[in-house]
């Protein structure tokens, strides 16, 4: 009997430049839709969306940003494509991993997430994405002890066998905590230059990393080796370019305000993030966004090396 319905993977559309580049041996680089269309104000995520693809390129690499258009999970977006995801009107929904199969299947549209990319790239056959910042395991809002928010993006590197390279995760989180959890799940976590385990606008949480790497040879020589033993993802936390770091008072202060907010306006789950990350951008008169801009930028650029040697 034929189904009415067809498989996911049927519905998994690779852009040309994408599908020639994995079936000639090219480094791919993954994008994720979310940070275009839920992280960063419209206009400026237009210009980040082109600047992250040229930065891929620039390295050698192919970029593939991943969204679901109409019940289509797009590999590596068309111009016109990445302007729907970006427009002031998109009014995208951001989906996690347990979104995916519904959005697909009822012929929905949205951005995906750290987890629902990486996923999709892996179907794809891509092994490599770059990002800004992961999600992790919330802190318990003002009022309450414990906390069932813990990311999907976790669960989904537990069992992706894709490298995801970011500038650790904001301090809204409780970063020993996610630590703990990716342990746990036994995703390792490797520091980019650093011995220090970064918070995204920081380059330093506080927390020392398992392993550190200098360079994309050694980045891409761990993600061979753990690929003999272990189906789980590689974190490669690679730090906000030195530059672009946050003022560490003023991020304390925005922090504080911002967890108030997200309180005092009811705000749960997938929309926390976002209000958060709004209130940073609008109260910092545009330094976090500054600084989120620069640290993508960065880790699409490392991301791209990386897939080179992966490559080679
Ligand atoms: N962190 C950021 N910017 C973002 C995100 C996280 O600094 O845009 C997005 C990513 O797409 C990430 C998702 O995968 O938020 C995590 O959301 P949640 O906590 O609802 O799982
Ligand atoms: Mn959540």
């Amino acid at each position: 009997m034929r189904s009415v319905i067809s498989p996911a993977s049927h519905r998994l559309a690779m852009s040309a430049e994408v599908a020639d580049a994995l079936a000639d041996g090219v480094a791919v680089v993954a994008l994720e839709s979310t940070i275009l269309s839920h992280g960063l104000p419209p206009g400026r995520n237009l210009d980040v969306g082109h600047r992250l693809e040229r930065t891929v390129r620039e390295g050698g690499a192919v970029p593939a940003t991943i969204a679901v258009l109409d019940g289509q999970a797009l590999i590596g977006l068309s111009r016109a494509q990445l302007e729907r995801v970006c427009a002031p009107d998109a009014d995208l929904d951001k989906l996690s991993l347990r979104d995916l199969g519904a959005t697909m299947a009822l012929g929905g549209s949205g951005a995906t997430t750290v987890a629902s990319t990486a996923s999709l790239a892996h179907a794809a056959g891509i092994g490599v994405f770059g990002t800004g910042g992961l999600g992790g395991v919330h802190l318990p809002l003002p009022g309450t002890t414990t906390t069932w928010d813990v990311s999907a993006d976790l669960g989904a590197l537990a069992r992706t066998p894709v490298l995801v390279v970011c500038s650790g995760m904001k301090s809204i989180l409780d970063i020993p905590a996610t630590l703990e959890v990716l342990e746990t799940n036994s995703v390792p976590v490797l520091g980019y230059g650093t011995d220090d385990f970064p918070s995204f606008y920081l380059r330093s949480s506080g927390l020392p990393v398992p392993h550190r790497v200098d360079d994309p040879a050694q980045v891409a020589a761990v993600v061979s080796a753990h690929r003999r033993f272990a189906d789980s993802g590689v974190l490669l936390a690679n730090p906000v370019p030195r530059e672009f770091e946050m003022d560490r008072a003023l991020h304390d202060r925005l922090l504080a305000e911002g967890m108030e907010l997200v309180a005092s306006r009811d705000v749960h789950g997938a929309d926390v993030t976002p209000v958060l990350l709004e209130h940073f951008h609008t109260a910092s008169g545009g330094v976090s966004l500054d600084a989120n801009e620069e640290l993508v930028v960065s880790n699409v650029r490392l991301a791209a090396q990386v897939a080179v040697e992966l490559a080679s």
